[in-house]
């Protein structure tokens, strides 16, 4: 089996393959857990009461077991529960998502009104007719340590991972048997193949009508205005923020003695392509950021601590893309991540593994289907 892309969803894909025996080839383009695409950043948010929709649900609870085990075979901390927030309207599309995703398979949570929240949570100012969605299980996963795990352990089990060895082209046998890959360096042939080659889907799988549009996001790391311990980890939520009217914004606290608390904005529409990515911060990303969490989140409003940029694969639904290719059974896609899928990455490895090992999977991906966009036109 051949995966090209080894970032989040590869390299849990080489990791499961491995795990199952296959005999398996990777291939990546840059250098392991790199910061050029989609997987890097110190942080990202993992949660259970899915907005998105509830559908996710069974999915996040898997990968909450398989962060679990991965961590157990690497004797490394990935998964940390700090709890999670998510603030907006009572009906807006955040809280009313999550309490449906709540309702639907019984998952602890807690809602709390403006007043609830300012005693209990203090760093947060919500107008009087916001409310926030608490659940304890929230918390962050450490993304590159993710990728660096699930590539050590595929290696270890006998995968022959190569870095910094782009993929040129690839076939497939229109009868469903075998798929030949050229690099740079080779060509090389197998059974099948994952796809998971991230915001570089479009160019490298072309004619497969999955429309996805890469989108540039900033994340910044701010300095309290204070010292204190209110933005630490074990004392701050991670946090989504539906404000009405204004793009959605989440936050992680401080994770290290010497980091800073990261915040981003999650909707945007500022579209680009792996290689015409503005990686230079404006004025505009700043001005964007401090008017999100300038009087809601005031503590928090410090100097900018650093930056980084990265990529956004968006599919118009938002939703992933996990399926096999339409013409070629034998290759497997995942794409369109839409900036919430890497918590998702130990359980879709799973799923690609299974997609590659026998065509199928007793995971319910019905959601991610990529023929959804065919039926739509
Ligand atoms: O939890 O998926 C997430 C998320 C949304 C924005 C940033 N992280």
């Amino acid at each position: 089996m051949i995966v090209v892309g080894l970032g989040a969803m590869g390299s849990a894909t080489a990791y499961h393959l491995s795990k199952r025996g296959a005999n398996v080839l990777g291939l990546e383009a840059f250098t392991p857990a790199h910061d050029k695409g989609s997987s890097h950043g110190e942080s990202r948010i993992i949660r259970q009461a899915y907005f998105e929709d509830p559908a996710y649900v069974p999915l996040v609870l898997r990968a909450y077991e398989l962060w679990d085990e991965l961590e157990e075979e690497s004797d490394e901390n990935l998964l940390s529960i700090t709890g999670g927030i998510s603030i907006g309207p009572l009906k807006g599309t955040l809280v009313a998502g999550c309490l449906r995703s709540a309702m639907t398979h019984g998952l602890g949570h807690e809602l709390l009104d403006s007043n609830q929240m300012r005693r209990r949570f203090p760093q947060f100012a919500l107008a009087d007719d916001e409310v926030g969605f608490y659940e304890e299980k929230a918390g962050y996963l450490k993304p590159e340590e993710c990728i660096r795990q699930h590539l050590r352990v595929a290696s270890k089990l006998g995968a022959d991972l190569r870095f910094e060895e782009p993929m040129l082209s690839w076939t497939a046998a229109p009868d469903g048997d075998g798929v030949s890959v050229t690099t740079d360096k080779h060509t090389y042939h197998a059974k099948s193949l994952v796809l998971s080659v991230g915001s570089w889907f479009a160019e490298l799988v072309p004619g497969v009508s999955m429309p996805v549009v890469v989108s540039r996001r900033v994340l910044f790391w701010l300095r309290p205005l204070y010292e204190s311990s209110s933005f630490d980890r074990g004392v701050f939520p991670v946090f989504l923020w539906e404000p009405e009217g204004s793009p959605l914004f989440y936050g992680l606290p401080r994770i290290s003695e010497d980091g800073s608390p990261k915040v981003g904005i999650h909707s945007g529409d500022e579209t680009c392509t792996p290689s015409t990515i503005d990686r230079r911060i404006h004025p505009r990303d700043e001005s964007a950021i401090r008017s999100a969490i300038g009087s809601r989140i005031p503590a928090l409003n410090g100097e900018i601590s650093h930056t980084a940029t990265c990529m956004y694969t968006m599919t118009p639904d938002e939703h992933f893309i996990i399926d096999t290719h339409p013409n070629y059974p034998q290759v497997s896609l995942a794409a369109g991540f839409s900036g919430h899928g890497f918590k998702f990455s130990s359980v879709v490895g799973e799923i690609l593994c299974d997609l590659a090992m026998t065509g199928k999977t007793s995971n319910d991906i019905g959601i991610f289907s990529g023929s959804r966009f065919r039926k739509q036109r």
